[in-house]
């Protein structure tokens, strides 16, 4: 009973929230990069503000990030010593094509890539890739207009076959997109969309994203075909909505709010398009914009696992004035008055993880792989100590209903990797002060400090859950 004896027990990081060294090793210039700090990030991450260059005005964390680039060797040394089974971090696509569409790969951060894969396998730390996690080109944005174009596909599929050539044998489970419904809510983000005004948003995004479903399903099936040894995941930002009350209006909102959670990732699991989402477009006078081979191509090429984030359960209210989106949670919800909630306001609630892992379970029947999850926290430094007991019991209550999930109700799991294993650039507000690590990093909002890496207490906590699988919690 409990985890599976191979069970993935690690952390996730991605690429542009944790490398830095923006201007090294050839790297282009991305989307990501040009997320400011403060208040114009929201607006630039919902496409409804164009940031096309870099200005004065702003501070840009993603430059400098944690530096993951020049202390990989230190970090992956001390996931080792808390004896991580998996790594996951993404590929900067600038670091491979600066502009996504150059003839031949940079060969400087193919390199970068190996050194990190070989780096892991040292100490037994199978590498979970996100090829894309947010981030695109800015020539392609630019020139194309990032993921409306269908060029785009083209240019994505010569970065994957890149990578599955060159680490054949070093990777083997691959993740195609992060959060595949974060279109939804942060285009320029997870598509470098910038709306224009008077346009159909709606029809943007949906081109956007059938552009990317289209290209993770070539990814499996190259990704198949180089290497039989290699697994393909989806991965969607979940969370399920719960009615605010009782009342049929309440309820039926919550329905049509998890449609949207899994609108996408439907496709990429089943093959495709549920009627509901072709109804909801319908209903926004929008439409795929369906090619020739494009349905047999979705049918034909579903993931090997179903991969997802959840950091807290959401609340759906027929009232709409209740659900407003903030910048520091990019998904709407209601209150949840039975609910304590993080620093940064987002409702903590283990068991709606272990509702969401059945939800998602009962859906799509193939197994599952938890590749977010953590609290981020404003933790002070005590005399050269992190007592993040806040953070371990958090985790502590995620992977007991985790376990509740396996044990109790079935649910195949693969892994875990909690997210930001190492303090990292948040993603909806650009603070390095929103902490979810279990090694801190001396680097304040705006850049400054040593970048020096310090344990926390739940580094220790981890390593004991680690070497139990989940035993000792
Ligand atoms: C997910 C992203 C991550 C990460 C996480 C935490 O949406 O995949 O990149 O950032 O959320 O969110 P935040 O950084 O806003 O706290």
């Amino acid at each position: 009973m409990g985890f599976r004896k191979d069970f993935l027990w690690g952390g996730a990081t991605a690429a542009n929230q944790c490398e830095g060294g923006a201007n090294e090793g050839n790297r282009g210039v991305a989307n990501v990069d040009l997320m400011p700090l403060g208040e114009d990030r929201y607006l630039v991450g919902t496409g409804k503000m164009k940031m096309y260059d870099f200005d004065d005005q702003h501070f840009y964390p993603a430059l400098t990030a944690v530096d993951f680039y020049h202390h990989y060797k230190e970090d992956i040394a001390l996931f080792g010593e808390m004896g991580f089974k998996t790594f996951r971090l993404s590929i900067a696509w600038t670091r491979i094509f600066p502009n996504g569409n150059e003839e031949k790969p940079n060969e400087v951060g193919l390199k970068y890539y190996e050194d990190i894969f070989k780096e892991c396998h040292k100490y037994g730390i199978e590498p979970l890739v996100t090829i894309n996690h947010f981030d695109c080109p800015m020539y392609l944005i630019k020139k194309i207009g990032g993921w409306r174009s269908r060029e785009m596909i083209n240019y994505f599929y010569k970065l994957c076959k890149t990578l599955f050539i060159r680490y054949k044998g070093l990777v083997k489970y691959w993740l195609t997109f992060n959060e595949i419904n974060m279109i939804l809510h942060f285009p320029f983000v997870a598509a470098g969309l910038c709306f224009e005004e008077d346009e159909n948003e709606t029809q943007a995004m949906i081109t956007a994203v059938h552009h990317q479903l289209l290209a993770s399903a070539m990814a499996t099936k190259l990704a198949h075909e180089i290497d039989s040894n290699n697994q393909i995941g989806c991965m969607l930002a979940a969370g399920s909505y719960y009615p605010e009350t009782c009342k049929p209006e309440d309820y039926w909102k919550a329905i049509c709010d998890n449609r949207e959670v899994y609108m996408f990732a439907d496709v990429q699991a089943r093959g495709y398009y549920h009627n509901y989402a072709l109804k909801w477009l319908e209903e926004r006078n929008a439409s795929i914009p369906f090619v020739k081979g494009d349905k047999e191509l979705l049918k034909e090429n579903t993931v090997d696992f179903v991969s997802f984030s959840y950091y807290s359960s959401r609340v759906s209210s027929s009232d709409l004035s209740k659900g407003k989106q903030s910048e520091s949670n990019i998904f709407s919800s209601a209150k949840n008055p039975y609910l304590k909630e993080s620093d940064w306001g987002w409702a903590i609630d283990p068991l709606g993880f272990r509702s969401t892992l059945n939800e998602l379970y009962d859906r799509y029947q193939k197994p599952l792989f938890v590749v977010e999850n953590g609290l981020g926290a404003n933790d002070v430094l005590e005399n050269g100590s992190i007592h993040d007991d806040y953070r371990i019991d958090y985790l502590r209550q995620h992977i007991q209903a985790m376990k509740d999930a396996v044990e109790k109700d079935g649910v195949n799991l693969l892994g875990y990797t909690t997210w930001g294993c190492i303090d990292l650039v948040s993603n909806g507000t650009g603070e390095v002060k929103k902490r979810y690590g279990f090694i801190y990093v001396d680097r304040d909002n705006l850049g400054n400090g040593t970048y020096q890496r310090i344990k926390k207490d739940s580094f220790y906590w981890y390593k004991k859950v680690i070497e139990t699988n989940g035993e000792d919690l």
